[in-house]
């Protein structure tokens, strides 16, 4: 006997009115899926089988589930079955309408019922079955509990008929006594294709098991008569030894932990391979942080902080010795970090980074301590790590001495000057200028508007170095900054000569603005840590383009500051309103323009860069690359000097 369950009101006012309701409800899912399930091409359609398979996994995490399973008929049609609690079908005290057709109806219905455990939120993860029924062309649900069988079915979102219920015969409650049975065939109006692919899910549902430890994923495909079944006994310890069974192994035994600290269970897993890449891998509410996070932070500095300790201890590490760097600790290793909390805040343009600030200090805190005394337990191990570290860290020195040595011997001796270098005609470098210039058509400007006798002219693309902005190691590969070592033909670093130079004022030319700003200062960083005695010596420069052209009638005169341009305009005898025009960059300029306000020694303005000594220079560097704008400021104020009309 089929029963039908509504409510009294649902009963009385016929299905009209509920689907009217429903039909607005998911009508933007089938609008824009794009924005649910990120694609409407293959990805996509497995999104709906791991939105689906997630909600099992919840409840798995919370303890009630044990198996999933996952089978693909030959027609393309799913089916997830769990043995967890089923889906609740209780009528809803507001909404009058059973429990399980508004997880399956209403938008965000999902987490209403949530019975508390590591539910996940945001981006895509979680968007509820109810997505997966709005993307459908047809959906079959059945919760089986309490010997009662509860059923619905739905037509791209819509229900069919109301929830029914009825008993369960014995062999039903034999074969399948309890949990949640979903089968769907996914929209072929607006999915491109329909074709499971088997690999990308036996991938997901291992690393699900992976992720929690007592749960078994059976896949089953009956589309080429394939099965897989996931389930990890030694959770993330069995990923981290799958993720190594292609590599050689410095350790036996992974390390592994799992503990919670803080309301955050924390278990992590770690081998290290012979090779020089790290492979580690962080999860949130088994949710993959491709952009790290707190668990990340807090694991580095336990693994830093324990090895050092340990190899000090042991005379592993010698007084003489420097401590191990993070990169030292870090090569050659595989590891998984998985964390779990009840309220993970995901950060980041694609929210996948872990943001809760407690993470940090608990994951920190559970591997240093369990790392120590896994250390001393196994001395072997603990051994053969210390050796790999101490490999990478001679790697590193020593890598660093061929750098050196490269720079030494003057990697750009020989070179020939850079293409787009406009040189001047003069051979003395006391009498020769060279002015770097942002951009190529400013540059275009300043090769036109230069005494070409005296003054050449370097254009550098701006954006390039920009990029580079963190990493000064890596400006000695960046091809703007070889034209410019070229240019210069001094050398760099040790072997850098004033006495080598071709130009005695060498001229920063870039715009106003907070990209010319930048690169600015990207180049006197540059200029400190690699050719220190040209700072030194007084040879570097920075132009002071006009901020304002005054204009009145056939008077025009040039303004540098504010003040300036109002006391010029108060020292006109006005007959009119003056045109006063600004100059935002460089290029706004023509190339007379140029030459006569910011290049031509006669009226230009030019600050002299100095340094009292080149130890502190650096430091101040340091603290100009950082974000704050004031002190970046106050640097070129207090050690900057008004150099006007140099005589040449
Ligand atoms: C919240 C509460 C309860 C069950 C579930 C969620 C649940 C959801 C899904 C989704 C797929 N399978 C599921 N199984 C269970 C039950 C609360 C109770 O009545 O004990």
């Amino acid at each position: 006997m089929t029963q039908q369950v509504t409510s009294e009101e649902a009963v009385q006012s016929n299905y009209n009115a509920s689907n009217i309701q429903v039909l607005e409800g998911l009508d933007p899912v089938r609008k824009r899926p794009g924005m649910y399930i990120g694609s409407t091409d293959y990805r996509g359609l497995h999104h709906l089988v791991w939105e689906i398979v997630d909600n099992s996994v919840d409840e798995a995490l919370a303890g009630y589930c044990t198996t999933i399973k996952v089978h693909v008929d030959k027609n393309n049609v799913v089916t997830v079955s769990d043995d967890a609690r089923g889906i609740p079908t209780d009528i809803h005290p507001q909404k009058l309408r059973p429990a399980l057709e508004i997880v399956m109806t209403v938008l965000h219905a999902g987490g209403k019922f949530g019975g508390g455990g590591y539910k996940v939120s945001g981006g895509l993860h979680g968007v509820g079955a109810s997505v997966v029924n709005a993307l459908s062309t047809w959906l079959r649900v059945q919760v089986r509990r309490d010997g009662k069988l509860y059923e619905q079915e739905y037509r791209r979102g819509i229900p069919v008929a109301d929830m029914t219920v009825r008993d369960m015969s014995e062999e039903e409650i034999a074969e399948y006594p309890r949990g949640t049975r979903t089968s769907w065939l996914a929209d072929d109006t607006i999915f491109d294709t329909l074709q499971y692919t088997f690999e990308a899910m036996a991938q997901r549902f291992r690393e699900t098991c992976f992720l929690t430890k007592a749960l078994k994923i059976q896949l089953v495909d009956d589309r080429n008569d394939r099965e897989l079944t996931f389930y990890f006994e030694g959770g993330v310890m069995s990923f981290v030894r799958h993720m190594n069974k292609t590599r050689g192994v410095v350790q036996q035994k992974p390390f592994y932990v799992q503990k919670k600290s803080d309301e955050v269970e924390v278990e992590v897993a770690f081998q290290y391979t012979e090779g020089y890449n790290d492979s580690i891998h962080t999860f949130a509410n088994n949710i993959n942080t491709v952009d790290g996070g707190t668990h990340l932070t807090g694991f580095r500095s336990a693994l830093t902080r324990t090895i050092n300790n340990y190899a000090r201890k042991n005379n592993l590490l010698k007084e003489k010795d420097e401590n191990f760097t993070g990169d030292d600790v870090r090569q050659g290793l595989t590891a998984i970090i998985s964390v779990k909390l009840a309220d993970p805040q995901f950060e980041g343009q694609t929210k996948a980074k872990l943001g809760n600030a407690n993470v940090k200090s608990a994951t920190e805190s559970v591997v240093g301590d369990s790392l120590t005394t896994w250390l001393e337990e196994n001395p072997n191990e603990a051994r053969r790590i210390v050796e790999k570290c101490s490999i990478a860290a001679r790697i590193r020195e020593q890598q660093a001495k061929i750098k050196d040595t490269i720079i030494r011997k003057g990697a750009f001796d020989g070179l020939s000057l850079p293409g787009k270098l406009a040189d001047c005609s003069e051979k003395d470098a006391s009498r020769s200028e060279l002015f770097i210039v942002e951009g190529d058509s400013a540059g275009g400007s300043a090769k036109q508007g230069r005494d070409r006798r005296f003054q050449a002219i370097l254009p550098l693309r701006g954006k390039i170095l920009n990029v580079e902005r963190a990493a000064m190691d890596k400006m000695l590969a960046n091809a703007e900054i070889r034209a410019l070592v070229t240019a210069l033909g001094a050398g760099i670093g040790d072997s850098f000569e004033v006495a080598k130079l071709r130009y005695h004022r060498i001229v920063i030319m870039t715009d106003a603005d907070v990209d010319g700003a930048h690169i600015r200062t990207l180049l006197l960083t540059f200029f400190f840590r690699n050719m220190k005695d040209l700072v030194a010596g007084g040879f570097l420069y920075i132009a002071q383009p006009p901020l304002y052209l005054v204009k009145h009638g056939k008077d025009r005169q040039y303004a540098y500051t504010e003040p300036q341009r109002d006391e010029i305009i108060k020292r006109m005898n006005l007959t009119k309103q003056p045109e006063v025009q600004r100059y935002k960059g460089l290029g706004e300029m023509n190339s007379d323009q140029l030459w006569e306000t910011t290049m031509n020694p006669q009226g230009r303005v030019l600050l002299q860069v100095s340094v009292e000594d080149a130890a502190s220079a650096d430091e101040t560097f340091g603290m100009l690359m950082g974000d704050e704008v004031p002190p970046r400021k106050q640097f070129i104020i207090t050690h900057s000097r008004n150099v006007k009309n140099l005589d040449i």
